[in-house]
């Protein structure tokens, strides 16, 4: 076999399978959600192959053995129209049973996925135009605290999340862990998952909504129990005052130049609303929901010019003097 067609008949055997592995695959569940989710495709697409591989069989033979017709339509013969009419009732009821059973399983599927556990962690997730608000919250309003685009759970633990829309009809989709389900704006949807492996499970907004709807992706980064408590309890305190001069110049150029007005930076004066939580930016992995990895290089080109990397997104284009970019970004950098 020349080597050209077997590279092609590798290509094309092997290459749509690499995609049913990764961080972002319903194939390969990472959550008892997705678990139940995967069953049931794969259910469905057994009975359904065998059905459709009987059908292709029964024709070909049918094909195969045709006869020249030795009489003409309108003639009528009582053992073959008997024949034919039990079997057509028995077809009629196997398809019934099957989409009976179909339905069942589908049923029973939805019943799992849909679980709710009394005992679950609680957290509001609102959608913007074109970023992720994420609200871990406690009895205790010091417990409660809020971030953006990156929610980290504990494993083996069942998570809540209410979902709720600033704007526009959103869906949240983290196929490694479970279906999906849209954020509505004046409505409380209601998912629950439990992820059974540490490990970070990537999610994307799966409702069309708006020009940057490509670049509104998150994170889910799933933690042993106790990692996870050290990491809310860090998350919990108010942000780190900067520790030298230029940090310090960069918290006044933040509120100065306009910053504070959009973004909240919980323990200092910044208290804006209208953009992500920037408490802890510094020890979050992405910025701009999944677009770029966070590294003093992409945050400073995000902040001199957000509108050259997410063309459209809410945050407008800053007039910052260069010393003054470098400034804010240390200061950012510093917010771990
Ligand atoms: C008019 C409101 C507004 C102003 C003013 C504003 N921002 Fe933003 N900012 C946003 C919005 C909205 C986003 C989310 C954009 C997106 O991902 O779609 C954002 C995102 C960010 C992010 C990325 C956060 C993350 O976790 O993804 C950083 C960092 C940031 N802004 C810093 C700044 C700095 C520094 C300034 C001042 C020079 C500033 N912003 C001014 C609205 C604003
Ligand atoms: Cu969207």
């Amino acid at each position: 076999m020349p080597v050209w067609v077997r590279t092609v008949l590798i290509l094309c055997t092997t290459w749509p399978l690499a995609a049913c592995a990764g961080r972002q695959s319903a194939l390969d569940p990472q959550g008892l959600q997705s678990d139940q989710v995967r069953s049931t495709l794969f259910i469905f697409l057994a009975v359904s192959a065998i059905v459709w591989i009987a059908v292709v069989l029964v024709l070909a033979v049918g094909m195969l053995r045709r006869k020249r017709a030795t009489h003409t339509p309108l003639d009528l013969h009582e053992g073959f129209e008997q024949r034919a009419g039990r079997l057509v009732l028995g077809l009629g009821v196997a398809t019934t049973v099957i989409v009976l059973g179909l339905s069942f399983v589908s049923y029973a599927g939805q019943r799992n996925v849909f679980a709710k556990d009394e005992h679950a962690l609680t957290l509001k997730i609102i959608g913007h135009q074109w970023w992720w608000e994420v609200h871990y919250e406690a009895d205790s309003p010091h417990q409660s605290f809020v971030t953006a685009n990156e929610i980290r759970i504990p494993t083996g633990q069942p998570i809540k999340v209410e979902l709720e829309s600033a704007d526009v009809i959103h869906s949240f989709w983290v196929p490694s862990l479970t279906g999906k389900m849209d954020l509505i704006t004046g409505q409380k949807n209601e998912l629950q998952f439990t992820a059974k492996n540490a490990g970070v499970y990537r999610g994307q907004c799966a409702e069309f909504c708006g020009l940057q709807h490509a670049h509104m992706a998150f994170d889910i980064i799933a933690l042993p129990p106790d990692e996870f408590g050290r990491w809310r309890d860090h998350q919990n305190q108010s942000a780190q005052s900067p520790a030298d001069q230029l940090g310090r110049q960069g918290e006044a150029l933040f509120r100065a130049r306009g910053c504070a007005l959009c973004h909240n930076i919980s323990g200092t004066l910044a208290g804006g609303q209208l953009g992500p939580d920037l408490t802890h930016v510094g020890s979050r992995t992405t910025i701009a929901a999944g677009t770029l990895p966070n590294n003093p290089a992409t945050l400073g080109a995000w902040i001199s010019d957000p509108q050259h990397i997410k063309p459209g997104n809410l945050m407008p284009k800053m007039p910052l003097q260069s010393n003054e970019l470098i400034a804010i970004l240390h200061y950012l950098e510093q917010l771990k």
